[in-house]
């Protein structure tokens, strides 16, 4: 059987590629987990099964995963993998962070996780993984990036490309394509109350709704998956994605945190953040493409039916998490389209200071600030420093007078 090796094997894949691959039959899924054992582990006990939760739709059997490997433990498991000629696909959901890129969207070689792979010990990142993988496969393969970032497929290759000439690999990337692809499917994180209903510790809570765009490049085959758009450009769908329903996410979660809500559907019940998000996704909307433009208002109102759902008790603290990561291509991107054009976003800008406020409330009652540049970020506020100093961190100062207007 043919079979997809996918890296990173968080809730999301498991609500997401994993559902897709096992509507469409004949595949199988070998996972990697970059960091602990416990998802290995707790699926192993049941055979690489588990109940998917459709919130209100019902519960589904997800039996695609055949094998999960901790890449900590044996990395070089992890490289005969990727070289397998039976893998055909190897698709990546790492977060944001994962890719250990600097403000510039280049590989970071001076992240210590990096920089430990470079130094020659068996790889731990997923960069470091498919360099030294890809440079010994012979065979075409897809690589798919399916994290929510712009342009992820370019921007994995490009990353890959850069690790493998600082180490010296012979990597030869004609047979492997890097499609860019948009995905959507509002997936928290497992809760007490999820295991004990389903009676599966390893249950994944999920939303009816899913939604995958890919560009159409693949090196080889691939899985007869169903309500998949394949196009020849991604970008307008990822930034319809990312510009109106990641920023809308990211500014309730901020200013919900701010007003003290936990959850996504407590925090868009609330009048005022509800018509905060109407303006922002209004405002983003303005910089996507036309044909897009025009379907914006009826997409940011089911964005807004969707956020609502009372039952996924999607916690915004989880979205909060790692903004320097996600800002940049959730609202900076339009923040700068839009002032280049000379339209004002007020409701962007609120957006942006809504983080910055965050930063400086969680600094001041002496919690970490959950983000790569979180001690760098609560440097700054201890110095008294500017939110221009903060957002200088992530090349960003230009925008602090663009937030204020
Ligand atoms: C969220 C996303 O955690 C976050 O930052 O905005 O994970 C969001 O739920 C997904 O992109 C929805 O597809």
């Amino acid at each position: 059987m043919p079979r997809i090796l996918h890296i990173g094997v968080g809730n999301f894949c498991r609500a997401h590629l994993a559902d897709y691959t096992q509507d469409a039959g004949g595949w199988s899924v070998t996972g990697v987990s970059l960091r602990s054992a416990a998802v290995r582990d707790g699926l192993a006990a049941q055979g690489f099964d588990y109940t998917l939760a459709i919130q209100g739709e019902g519960t589904k059997r997800i039996t695609v995963f055949d094998d999960i490997l901790v890449a900590p433990e044996d990395p070089a498991a992890v490289l005969v993998q990727i070289v397998a000629e039976d893998v055909h696909i190897i698709s990546v959901t790492v977060t944001e962070k994962g890719y250990h890129l600097g403000a510039d969207n280049r590989l970071d070689t001076s992240d210590p996780l990096i920089a430990g792979d470079l130094s020659g010990r068996g790889p731990r990142t997923v960069i470091g993984l498919l360099a030294h993988g890809l440079a010994r496969r012979r065979a075409p393969v897809t690589v798919l990036s399916c994290d929510n970032r712009n342009d992820n497929g370019d921007t994995l290759r490009n990353a890959v490309q850069e690790f493998a000439a600082r180490a010296a690999l012979p990597l030869d990337t004609s047979r492997v394509t890097f499609p860019n692809s948009m995905v959507d499917r509002i997936t928290p994180a497992t809760t007490d109350t999820l295991r004990q209903v389903t009676g599966d510790k390893m249950a994944v809570p999920t939303e009816p709704f899913r939604e995958w765009v890919i560009e159409d490049s693949f090196a080889g085959p691939r899985p007869e998956w169903r309500d998949v758009q394949f196009v020849t450009d991604v970008a307008p769908h990822e930034m319809r994605k990312l510009r109106m329903l990641n920023a809308a996410h990211s500014m309730l979660a901020y200013a919900g945190i701010l007003a003290g809500y936990d959850y996504v559907h407590e925090a868009v019940g609330d009048s005022r953040l509800r018509a905060e998000a109407r303006a922002l996704m209004a405002e983003a909307a303005q910089t996507l493409a036309p044909e897009v433009q025009a379907k914006a208002l009826a997409y940011a109102e089911a964005l807004i039916a969707r956020f609502d759902n009372p039952h996924i008790n999607h916690s915004l603290r989880q979205i909060a998490m790692d903004g320097s990561q996600k800002l940049p291509y959730r609202m900076f991107e339009s923040l700068r389209a839009l002032h280049a054009d000379d339209i004002t976003a007020p409701a962007l800008g609120r957006g942006v200071r809504a983080w910055l406020a965050f930063c400086r409330a969680e600094t001041a009652a002496n919690r970490a600030v959950q983000d790569p540049l979180g001690p760098e970020i609560a440097r700054v506020i201890a110095a008294g420093g500017p939110d221009a100093d903060i957002l200088a961190l992530i090349d960003a100062a230009d925008l602090a007078a663009v937030i204020q207007e």
